[in-house]
């Protein structure tokens, strides 16, 4: 059996990778699981229960599993035995992130803005044709991972994408489906400070310094003006209790275009010097920023090196 599996936390494109992917090596003859390392978040659950698909299995040991990667390639962001698996390919939009293998295997890693964007490319080269539900599923992994088209890091082949995959699933307008999609993702009631910072949460080691980044996507930052002090004390707690060298909580409003930045840091200076930035009663404003992935994470890791 070989287990398709995203990353911790899982995303849409995650979620839906896995599904999709599994789809295909079925069709193409090979037994394939998809599989979480972690819980469905709200928008996953509506792209799920608007084109009736099953989530898949929660699965958090791999050792001596074949095992697919989709939407990452480090061990860091994998189940903690990650290690022991035996990995069979790696379908992803992200940088390289030191996987070892002692065979050779698949390798489907381009510069979209979204795994499942290959994921439709990898259909069309096995001749694979897409249920329409799963093609809708697709559709909203892409919207969502590009914020409709918006992010820096989406590319002609996104869009490309994306609309053959509507046309399959007879999507009309896609722009409202993103922004009804997006509407579910800015939906903080009833969750707590931690709850938030934690619900899209990558760790990093740049150079020896271990830094944890959030990212938050709403359609209104308004949204955050209450909790936002709040937001501040549990991002400082959480840095704290996990001995991270900074934690950032990104606040991006995709209707605005820009992010404020909560800064929870030992290393204030390397913080101001990424971006020219001041850090202003921990937060800072970036304009245009939409994507942590393109416009933090290269921005800030060079500075850590010594
Ligand atoms: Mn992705």
């Amino acid at each position: 059996m070989r287990y398709i599996c995203g990353h911790k936390t899982p995303d849409s494109d995650s979620i839906v990778g896995a599904i999709a992917l599994s789809y295909l090596f079925n069709q193409i003859g090979i037994k394939s699981q998809a599989v979480r390392t972690g819980e469905v978040n709200t928008e996953s659950r509506f792209i799920l229960d608007r084109f009736k698909l099953d989530e898949p299995v929660f699965k958090d040991s791999f050792a001596q599993c074949d095992t697919y990667l989709v939407d990452f390639n480090n061990y860091e962001e994998g189940a903690d035995d990650l290690k022991l698996a035996n990995i069979v390919g790696i379908a992803d939009h992200h940088k390289m992130g030191g996987i070892q293998t002692s065979s050779p295997i698949d390798i489907w890693i381009r510069a979209v803005g979204c795994s499942n964007t290959i994921i439709k490319e990898m259909f069309d080269y096995y001749k694979v044709v897409i249920p329409a539900n799963l093609a809708g599923a697709m559709c909203c992994a892409i919207l969502s991972d590009t914020v409709i088209f918006r992010s820096p890091t989406s590319t002609k082949a996104d869009t490309k994408a994306c609309k053959k995959l509507a046309k399959l699933a007879d999507i009309n307008k896609l722009k409202k489906l993103g922004l009804k999609m997006f509407k579910k993702k800015s939906d903080i009631k009833g969750a707590t400070a931690h709850e938030l910072i934690v619900r899209d949460f990558k760790l990093f080691d740049m150079y020896g310094a271990k830094v944890g980044i959030g990212h938050l996507e709403v359609i209104d930052i308004k949204i955050f003006k209450k909790i936002k002090e709040n937001l501040k004390t549990a991002l400082q707690k959480h840095k704290t209790a996990e001995n991270f060298d900074t934690c950032l909580l990104i606040l991006t409003d995709i209707t605005a275009m820009g992010s404020v930045v909560l800064v929870a840091t030992d290393s204030k200076d390397i913080i101001e010097k990424s971006w020219d930035i001041k850090v202003v009663d921990g937060e800072f404003w970036l304009d245009g920023c939409l994507s942590r992935k393109k416009q933090i994470v290269p921005f800030l890791e060079p500075n850590f090196k010594k």
